[in-house]
This record gives structure tokens, C-alpha cells and sequence, in this order.
């Protein structure tokens, strides 16, 4: 067990890090058997084969987990253990207290799931995910992981970028933002409920030049495997140089419109969370500095990367005094 206190000041933590031996062996075998027998046939030299192997493993209905890694993207930390990535989650649609999303969140069905893509498009879609999955070459990448309270991850996600689908859907000239909607299912989802003072379902948006960036990748997965429910299964934002907040969940709406759309955070405390809210060491949050960040499991204290150490990628898009 380790003792850890976040940015809120009040709340004290404690994360249980597994050790090595309590990940279970058939587990790591089955994910290395399969891993190995990609490497070796797309090791094999035969250009275009593992893009032939990818859809036909798919059309067979076979995993496209783990799939091929991004080396793009590099990480200058270690990556965080997936016991903590997929046990320390923000998602208040269950609860508020991190440790205890992965156990609640069993009746969330997420498969038939539909996404609709609407709005100032010249194609709208309802796009079934098991389509979508198929339809968007999905790879691996590593990104550095922010949350506003302060603390950090390094997560491998899997996904694919979100300017393959804006191609599909083909936005109309006026269009200029981007709004996401996460499901809203009271029955299932009890934070919705208890935390009624929220206004449900949660919803997010970002400038279309945003969601164009080659960073901006809609997330299907974790770790080499599918996302579990807890991080926002089957389908999320990773917006990489934004605070987390950004990161939407579970998403089954996607608008294009000409006008910027609000923000859940942003509506609620407009003072403490920035419609842009990139990764910026130097704004404090009015109730916590933002010029360290604690980097999970151990909470080493790191300095904070303006936007998260993606800068060459997204300074471009900003003056400097977005918030
Ligand atoms: N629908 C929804 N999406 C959400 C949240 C949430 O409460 N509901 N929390 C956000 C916050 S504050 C963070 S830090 C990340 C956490 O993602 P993770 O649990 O995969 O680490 O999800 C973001 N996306
Ligand atoms: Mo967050």
C-alpha cells in the first residue's frame, strides 16, 4: 500500500501497486504468444502483408489487440503498470472516488454500441463500433498522461487519429468545432445519479484544427488490449497536451458546428477549468500550483512540460493565452 495526497490538499489516497508475481502468468503468455506471432510474420519482409494480415484478422473476427506500435512517439519516463492505469480512474459517471470505478462499472453495457456523427458534415454516420473498428486502422502509441490535480501517467493507448474519421465524414466549410457526448445512462451508471449537481451527460469539444492534429487520436485500447470499461470503453479522446478533463469518455455523439460549444468543466467552474485547458505550468489552477506534477505509482515529483512536453506538435495552434 502506498500513502499518496493530490492536489485537492484534503484528499489522501491509497493505491495497492501490485507486484510483478500477482499478474497472473497466462495472461502475459497468451499476450506474448500473440505478440510474437505478429512480429514474425510482419518481421517476414513482405511489404503490405501486415496491413493484409491486420484486416483479415479482423474479418475473421479475431482480436486486433495488441496492435502495431507508433515508434513515433516517444516517452522520456517509464510507462505507468496497468494495474494502475486501469485502477486509478477518473470517470464520475460512477463515482468520484478512483480506486472504486473499476468496481462498479459491470452493468455498463458498451456492446451493441452506436457513435453519431452529425452536424456540419456533407456525410453524416452512425457508425455501429464493431464497423468502426474495422474501418480505422487502429496503432499503438505511448503519450505522457495529465490530469489537472496534478498527477501523471504514461500510458500505452491504442487507437486510431481523429482526422481519419473528419476525412470520412467530410466537414462543410463552416464547420470549426467539434462537440463529444458521452452516453447518459442513469441505470448504469450510479455517479449520475448520486452526482446530480453535474450537468449529464458529460460533454467536451475542440476546434477542428485541434481535432486534425496528428496527436488527437480516438482511443479503442489499453495496454495491448481492449479499453476496459473503467477508462472509458469502447471508444475515448487522447488529447495528449491537454489536462485529461479534455479526454472524454464513452462517447456515442459527435457534432461539427460553426459556433464553439460549451464544456462540462469549463460550465461548472469556469475559473479553475479552461475551455482549452492545455498542459501549462505556468497558469496555476487557483487552488494548486501546475508547475509539478506527481508521477504515478510512487508520485515522484517531476517539473510540468509546457503542453505536456508536445509542444513542437501544438504551439502552432495557440497564441500563448488560450486557457
Ligand atoms: N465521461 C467522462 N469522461 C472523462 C471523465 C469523466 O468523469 N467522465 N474524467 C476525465 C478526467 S478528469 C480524467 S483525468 C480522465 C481519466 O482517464 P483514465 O481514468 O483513463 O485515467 O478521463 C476524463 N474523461
Ligand atoms: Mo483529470
Amino acid at each position: 500500500m502506498l500513502a499518496v495526497r493530490i492536489g485537492h490538499g484534503t484528499i489522501i489516497m491509497l493505491i495497492r501497486v501490485p507486484r510483478a508475481w500477482e499478474i497472473p502468468e497466462r495472461e502475459t503468455t497468451a499476450e506474448s504468444v500473440y505478440r510474437s506471432r505478429r512480429e514474425l510474420l510482419t518481421g517476414a519482409g513482405f511489404a503490405g502483408l501486415s496491413a493484409l494480415l491486420g484486416n483479415g484478422l479482423q474479418a475473421a473476427g479475431e482480436s486486433p489487440y495488441p496492435a502495431k506500435r507508433n515508434t513515433k512517439y516517444i516517452l522520456d519516463r517509464e510507462l505507468t503498470p496497468e494495474a494502475v492505469a486501469t485502477g486509478f480512474n477518473n470517470f464520475y459517471e460512477f463515482t468520484l472516488d478512483k480506486q472504486r470505478v473499476k468496481d462498479m462499472v459491470d452493468g455498463f453495457k458498451i456492446d451493441p454500441w452506436t457513435v453519431e456523427v452529425k452536424g456540419l458534415v456533407n456525410n453524416p454516420k452512425k457508425y455501429d463500433f464493431d464497423d468502426l473498428i474495422k474501418r480505422f486502422p487502429i496503432e499503438e502509441r505511448l503519450y505522457r498522461f495529465r490530469c489537472v490535480e496534478a498527477w501523471s501517467m504514461a500510458v500505452p493507448w491504442t487507437g486510431f487519429p481523429i482526422s481519419a474519421l473528419i476525412k470520412e465524414v467530410d466537414p462543410k466549410p463552416n464547420a470549426k468545432f467539434m462537440r463529444l457526448v458521452t452516453v447518459n445512462r442513469p441505470e448504469q451508471m450510479p455517479g449520475i445519479r448520486s452526482q446530480s449537481h453535474y450537468p449529464w451527460p458529460y460533454f467536451e469539444a475542440l476546434r477542428l484544427d485541434e481535432a486534425m492534429n496528428e496527436l488527437a487520436l480516438f482511443v479503442t485500447g489499453i495496454y495491448g488490449k481492449p479499453l476496459p470499461k473503467q477508462n472509458g470503453a469502447p471508444i475515448r479522446l487522447i488529447t495528449p497536451w491537454k489536462y485529461g478533463l479534455k479526454s472524454i469518455k464513452s462517447i456515442v455523439k459527435i457534432e461539427f458546428t460553426a459556433k464553439r460549444p460549451p464544456t462540462l468543466w469549463n460550465e461548472v467552474g469556469a475559473s479553475e477549468y479552461g475551455w482549452y485547458s492545455n498542459v501549462n505550468p505556468n497558469r496555476p489552477h487557483p487552488r494548486w500550483s501546475q508547475a509539478q506534477e506527481k508521477v504515478l505509482p510512487d508520485m515522484k515529483i517531476r517539473p510540468t512540460l509546457l503542453y505536456n512536453g508536445y509542444e513542437e506538435y501544438v504551439a502552432s495552434l495557440y497564441t500563448g493565452k488560450e486557457f
